[in-house]
């Protein structure tokens, strides 16, 4: 019967042991170590952009839909279907979604529109009986500069009243190259990490659970010897939901 041998990846020799201790009884013989995966969700990239509305009232600048703080906000006036904000992004993007926090003044009917010119709007999604507080809006990949929250009926005699509201990206990141094959093996190897997406980093682990943001960031190359599984994920570099 042949022995399982499993990649070991680690920066340091002491955490080389530790790991390989660990995986050694976890894993049967035979078995694929090397596993990809990229991340593809969403990211906020609204935060901080020029944004125009309608109007405003009190100190409510609209500014603050977009700061990134859910303790300020932007109200508009106290009309029903002449209200709107919309931010610029700065250039023609890749939009899936958009998040608005309500503040208690919500809208009970708006519109999220779109547009790469900021005069022509096309609508990509109606809600016809909003109910407040948090709203997480998908919609299909749509190329445009400008997303607009467009207000067609308040809640409340109260303006539309937005903690803020942000718009995201339709991540295209792909999967981390290995220099070596998925496989097993059974002695010390150096593996380079690669991804065709540039702006990338790069993050992994070597003791068989799912990369995240705070897993080792990968610097070439890296030395792996048996008994370990690797797993690498891309993440952009930009600011996550
Ligand atoms: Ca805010």
């Amino acid at each position: 019967m042949r022995k399982g041998k499993k990649i070991a990846v680690a920066k340091k020799a002491t955490v080389a042991f530790l790991t390989a201790a660990m995986v050694t009884g976890m894993l049967p013989a035979g078995q694929i170590q090397n596993v990809m995966a990229a991340d593809d969700s969403p990211y906020v990239i609204s935060t901080g952009r020029m944004v125009y509305a309608s109007s405003s009232v009190g100190n409510s600048d609209p500014a603050y839909a977009v700061d990134g703080s859910t303790g300020t906000r932007w109200e508009s006036a106290w009309n029903d279907n002449t209200e709107w904000i919309y931010v610029d992004l700065g250039k023609v993007t890749d939009v899936t979604g958009v998040k608005l926090y309500w503040e208690g003044a919500y809208a009970k009917e708006y519109k999220i529109q779109v547009s790469k010119d900021g005069n022509n709007w096309t609508t990509v999604y109606e809600n016809n009986n909003g109910k407040g507080g948090e709203e997480s809006i998908v919609f299909d990949a749509t190329e445009c500069r400008y997303v607009k929250m467009q207000g067609v009926k308040r809640a409340l005699a109260y303006g539309y009243s937005l903690w803020e509201m942000g718009v995201y990206e339709a991540a295209k990141v792909e999967t981390p190259i290995f220099s070596i094959p998925s496989g097993t093996y059974s002695k010390a190897l150096n593996v380079n990490i690669s991804s065709n997406t540039k702006g990338v980093e790069i993050r992994y682990t070597t003791d068989g659970s799912t990369p995240n943001e705070k897993s080792n960031l990968y610097v070439p190359s890296i030395k792996i010897s048996k008994n370990t599984t690797l797993k690498a994920i891309a993440l952009p570099l930009r600011p996550r939901p």
